[in-house]
């Protein structure tokens, strides 16, 4: 029987890699974003190349009510989740403590952590139900290290890290597995999101270095999926070869 896995934040970057990679794999989607023309293109692509199911659910991740309504929306097979990947995030902003934007801190907690849990608190009861189910949360080297100016975005990773430990004692005893990735730099929309829609200052993080792909951190994602049902990654920190921490890329050096 067909697997069926739930990715948050499937329109692009790591979600869409790893929803493609999925795909690959002949597993059912359930697609998430605000984006819903790009989850649809997304969702007719992979179902015509792939021949899988999939579902998309457009919601805000950050709003409750919204998170409820949705994932409240699943029905038969579509409830029966093998994997969910905790993936929808953001930074928002790169400011010291004293000028940062409550309005950013704000965004990245109800996303980061508060979006991560509501899920969470809605899919775990059914993979409970189901005796099975594997939860895979996307930290972030900032989840390991502090850097200048990245204060609250790493406090939200740092969250993810704590909620990973403490979700796996919650789920051991119903055989539920508990990962996470924590990946440094990678191309993605990432630093477009978090200079506000500033191309060129998002495209100078990437420069001088080669940082990882997408599909980098979809086939670690995948690797940790594909471990057999008795083994367990509990993290996996992957970093691109010329990023030693944060602070130092080859560029720097
Ligand atoms: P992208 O900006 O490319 O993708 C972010 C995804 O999150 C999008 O699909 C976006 O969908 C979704 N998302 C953001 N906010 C919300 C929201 N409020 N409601 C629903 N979905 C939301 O970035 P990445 O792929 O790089 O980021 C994915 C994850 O990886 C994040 O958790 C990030 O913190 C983490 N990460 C990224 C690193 C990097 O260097 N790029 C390194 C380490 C970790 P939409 O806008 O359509 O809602
Ligand atoms: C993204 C990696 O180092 O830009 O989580 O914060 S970093």
């Amino acid at each position: 029987m067909s697997k069926t896995v739930l990715i948050t934040g499937a329109t692009s970057g790591i979600g869409e890699a790893t929803t493609r990679r999925f795909a690959k794999e002949g597993y059912n989607l359930i697609m998430t974003g605000r984006r819903a023309e790009r989850l649809d293109v997304l969702a007719a692509e992979l179902m015509e190349n792939h021949g899988v199911k999939v579902m998309t659910l457009n919601f805000d991740i950050s709003k409750r009510s919204e998170v409820e309504k949705a994932i409240g929306s699943l029905t038969g097979v579509w409830r029966t989740i093998d994997i969910l990947v905790n993936n929808a995030g953001l930074a928002a902003g790169l400011d010291p403590i004293q000028q940062g934007s409550f309005e950013d801190w704000e965004q990245m907690i109800d996303t980061n952590i508060k979006g991560l849990l509501y899920v969470t608190r809605l899919v775990a009861p059914m993979m409970i139900e189901k005796g099975n189910g594997h939860i895979i949360n996307i930290g972030s080297i900032a989840g390991k290290e502090v850097y200048a100016k990245g204060n609250v975005y790493s406090a939200t990773k740092f969250s993810v890290d704590a909620l990973t430990k403490a979700m796996r004692i919650d789920m051991l005893q119903y055989g539920i597995r508990i990962s996470q990735v924590c990946p440094g730099a990678v191309e993605t929309e990432f630093s477009e999101v978090r200079f506000k829609g500033d191309k060129q200052t998002a495209a100078n993080v990437y420069k001088g270095y080669t940082p990882l792909t997408a599909d980098d951190v979809a086939e670690a994602i995948w690797w940790i999926a594909a471990r057999p049902a008795h083994v367990n990654i509990n993290d996996l920190v992957i970093m691109p070869a010329s990023q030693a921490s944060p602070h130092y890329h080859f560029k720097d050096l």
